[in-house]
């Protein structure tokens, strides 16, 4: 089949120009008055060297600044989300939990990538912050649904870290709460305590109805002069 060039502006018909295991890459995208961009959990202890390190995590920072810069142009909100553990967090290996501990509140760890672009006035959700529940979603007890909404936004645009975790929940959620999502392939990385987890998780998150796309596909509105 040829590839048909998707206009995936509000209201606009969506035409599939890849098989179901392909990335969407001839796309274009234009940014549009109900998008926002939500930067997944770009924090130092998931970065190479960090508590959590996942695997070349920081090759999403370089994507997602041209990303934050893009929608900052445009005028359309940028969020960023944290995780956010009290020190004895239930998904510390201390506490019976998985993982080694990391982000823990106010640490260096929790800290943004010092690279990321962190537009000041953005809003900033800590999640995951109190001792005996994990979330591993952005919109879990944060009231992130509602804000969306209360900022007109209908399409969420997704990276960070990481794909198999947090981005996965994230935009699982994104859809079931009724938004449109465009996950940013180039923007985001796995940790594979699996190999092929964040091959999955893709998948999952396409069969959902995200859409994924490599960020270069991103267009600016046209300005006026
Ligand atoms: C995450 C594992 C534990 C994530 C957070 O941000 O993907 N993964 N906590
Ligand atoms: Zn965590």
């Amino acid at each position: 089949m040829a590839h048909l060039r998707a206009d995936f502006g509000p209201g606009a018909t969506l035409y599939s120009a890849t098989g179901p295991s392909e990335r969407d890459v001839a796309t274009e995208i234009d940014i549009a008055p109900a998008d926002a961009l939500l930067v997944v959990d770009l924090q130092v202890d998931f970065l190479p060297g960090g508590a959590l390190a996942v695997p070349d995590g920081d090759a999403v920072v370089a994507p997602l600044n041209r990303c934050i810069d893009a929608f900052a142009r445009s005028a359309r909100p940028v969020l960023y989300s944290r995780d956010w553990h009290p020190e004895r967090h239930c998904s510390f290996r201390s506490q019976g939990g998985p993982w080694p501990a990391h982000c823990i509140a106010g640490t260096r760890g929790a800290r943004f990538a010092p690279a990321l672009h962190v537009i000041g006035s953005a809003r900033v959700i800590s999640k995951a912050t109190s001792e005996q529940r994990d979330a591993y979603s952005a919109f879990q007890e944060t009231g992130l649904a509602s804000e969306l909404r209360a900022l007109g936004v209908g399409r969420l645009f997704i990276g960070g870290l990481a794909t198999d975790y947090c981005v996965r929940a994230t935009a699982l959620d994104a859809r079931a709460e009724g938004f449109e999502v465009v996950v940013l392939t180039d923007a985001v990385r796995a940790v594979d305590v699996r190999a092929g987890d964040g091959e999955r998780a893709l998948e999952e998150m396409r069969a959902a109805g995200a859409r994924l796309i490599d960020s270069s596909a991103l267009r600016e509105p046209e300005k006026a002069a």
